[in-house]
């Protein structure tokens, strides 16, 4: 007999997602993915300027706030046939690698590390033990007995005070925790850490978009002034401003987030089995060096690994209508009224049919529609995307860059690449991808710099801003990739409107429910054959969805109508 467990909604992530899952002997045998909260933007932006749509857009989430405004863009710029000049795409790129070091970093320390780190052990840590750790891993200079001390009185404050604030509601002393006292109390000093940091990456974007989170993005190229010798615009102070942050970027990745990353790690090999799923990568590839239509000159690269067969990269291509399709048989929406099937995004979307249980209720019914997460499918196939599979397909590619950090962080951790396709092997990949990126950072700064140095200021091509200049009916498409992977924005232009928009994001991908096929989506397939421990601490559930950092803010694109309990767990 199987038991079900529920966890609603699933805790530190954005968005609301419901796990049902059905244990047998202390595995899972079949788990449900449902996004439980639908947003529709998607009709938000319909009959609307094209060169308006990201600020609506960008508002899908406030999480990996900018990336939905550069697919935005790229989408209406690549049907208007829209160029913009050099100095835009490295400013985007900067935006882009921003946000992902930022979400990286977050998603480690505050979303994740909780399922793999106990706090209040950190209470019986020796600090002059963790001192000798984190010197002997990094030079990170935080590093004496007196501040990890001062660190665990901070934690034994909030522990005696009864309240216990960011660390309520943990699994605390659960068995599957296995770090030793000393290791807790260094990931929760640099759990503290974290969040100053993060706090000032991000104004990388207030520099160069004027806010964040939502800065501020322009058609045709960046909103982005710069005047290097004057106060008119991003001049020569502000400049080295985002010098000195990207550098504090580097350190940060370098000597805390990586030497943490592969420490931990090594004390959890076991789940480097554990948690991999479909094995199926998809990648749109981003990072030009260049212009974005040049998909030779991603740094990540564009394609597609099929069963985890590292020897070949399949291309990919988001405008050809038999590949990429969103299928709506087990989501809570209607094609013309009546139909399903798949549709790509150009022909697609977006018209409600909830049918689920009303409130309150105990378990959705997942032979129908149990979710408002649509299924993507690349040629009929579920994927997975984000960080595992930039790496993985950067990999099969045979890039160098990507295998030298791949092959360096396996051998650290002793284990070979197959590893790489688990929970675990989600959570490395995270910050390989981070190591990749704040290198890729630095780079196009200095090109940026460079240019300006040689006097191009220009962020900004208005020659095709005028409408009269469009063709009366046109499509586009803009990729990104995304911290959680590869995104997709699909516009449809008519008479200098938008007709129809779609976006199929990273998380629609991996949360993504069963198709008309039955094939199950990602999260779905990575939950199968988990172990659960304890049916009333479902921490083995958490470290398998958290290791794809969901979004499901996104993935939806209405906030839920009644009131949810936080962190309940039911189980029958
Ligand atoms: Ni709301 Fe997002 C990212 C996008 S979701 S976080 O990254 O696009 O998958
Ligand atoms: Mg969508």
């Amino acid at each position: 007999m199987s038991k079900r467990v529920v966890v609603d909604p699933i805790t530190r992530i954005e968005g609301h997602l419901r796990i049902e899952a059905d244990v047998q002997n202390g595995k899972i045998t079949d788990a449900f993915s449902s996004g439980t909260a639908i947003r529709g933007i998607e009709l938000v932006v319909k009959n609307r300027d094209p060169r308006d749509v990201w600020a609506y857009a960008q508002r899908i989430c406030g999480v990996c706030t900018t990336v939905h405004a550069l697919a935005s863009i790229r989408s209406a710029e690549d049907a208007l046939g829209i160029r913009i000049p050099p100095n835009a795409s490295l400013i985007r790129n900067i935006m882009n690698a921003t946000i992902i070091l930022h979400d990286h970093v977050v998603h480690f320390y505050h979303l994740h590390a909780f399922d793999w780190v106990d706090a209040l052990s950190a209470l019986k840590a020796n600090p002059n033990e963790t001192s000798r750790i984190a010197q002997s891993i990094s030079p990170w200079p935080n590093s004496s007995p007196g501040y990890f001390k001062s660190v665990q009185d901070k934690i034994k404050k909030v522990a005696d005070s009864g309240q216990l604030g960011v660390f309520a509601n943990g699994y605390w002393g659960h068995p599957a925790y296995k770090l030793p006292p000393e290791v807790n109390l260094l990931a929760v000093a640099h759990y503290l850490e974290a969040l100053d940091w993060q706090k000032e990456i991000v104004k990388i974007h207030t520099i160069f978009g004027g806010k964040n989170p939502h800065p501020h993005y322009l058609v045709g190229g960046m909103a982005t002034p710069l005047d290097i010798n004057m106060d008119n615009g991003i001049h020569s102070e502000r400049l080295a401003q985002i010098d000195q942050l990207i550098s504090q970027a580097h350190d940060f990745v370098t000597q805390v987030y990586l030497p943490d990353l592969m420490a931990i790690g090594s004390f959890y090999k076991d789940w480097g089995k554990i948690g991999g799923g479909l094995n199926n990568y998809l990648c749109y590839g981003d990072f030009s060096t260049k212009d974005i239509r040049d998909t030779q000159l991603y740094r990540v690269p564009r394609g597609i690994i099929l069963g985890g067969n590292m020897n070949e990269v399949v291309d990919v291509d988001p405008r050809d209508p038999n590949q990429v399709s969103e299928l709506i048989d087990h989501s809570w929406y209607t094609y013309d009224g009546s139909g399903s099937g798949g549709r790509h995004p150009w022909k697609g979307e977006t018209t409600m049919n909830y049918s689920g249980p009303k409130p309150p209720f105990q378990y959705l019914n997942t032979n129908e529609k149990y979710s408002w997460v649509k299924s993507p499918r690349w040629k009929g196939n579920p994927m997975e995307t984000g960080p595992l599979a930039r790496i993985l397909v950067g990999y099969a590619a045979n890039r160098g860059d990507y295998r030298a950090v791949v092959d360096d962080a396996l051998k650290k951790l002793g284990v070979p690449l197959s590893t790489m396709q688990s929970a675990l092997g989600r959570t490395v990949a995270r910050g390989l991808d981070a190591q990749m990126i704040v290198g890729w950072l630095r780079d196009d700064f200095n090109s940026l710099i460079n240019n300006i140095k040689n006097g191009d200021q220009t962020t900004f091509d208005n020659s095709k801003w005028e409408p009269k200049t469009w063709p009366a009916h046109a499509f586009g498409v803009g990729t990104v990739e995304a911290p959680r992977g590869a995104l997709g924005h699909w516009i449809e232009i008519k008479d200098g409107k938008t007709a129809n928009y779609q976006a199929v994001v990273p998380t629609t991908w991996n949360a993504s429910p069963r198709d008309d096929a039955g094939k199950i989506g990602a999260y779905e397939s990575s939950l199968k054959n988990v172990p659960v421990a304890d049916m009333n601490q479902p921490l083995e559930i958490l470290r398998v969805v958290h290791s794809f950092d969901p979004c499901l803010a996104c993935a939806v694109h209405l906030t839920d109508l009644e009131n949810q309990k936080l962190t309940s767990v039911h189980v029958e």
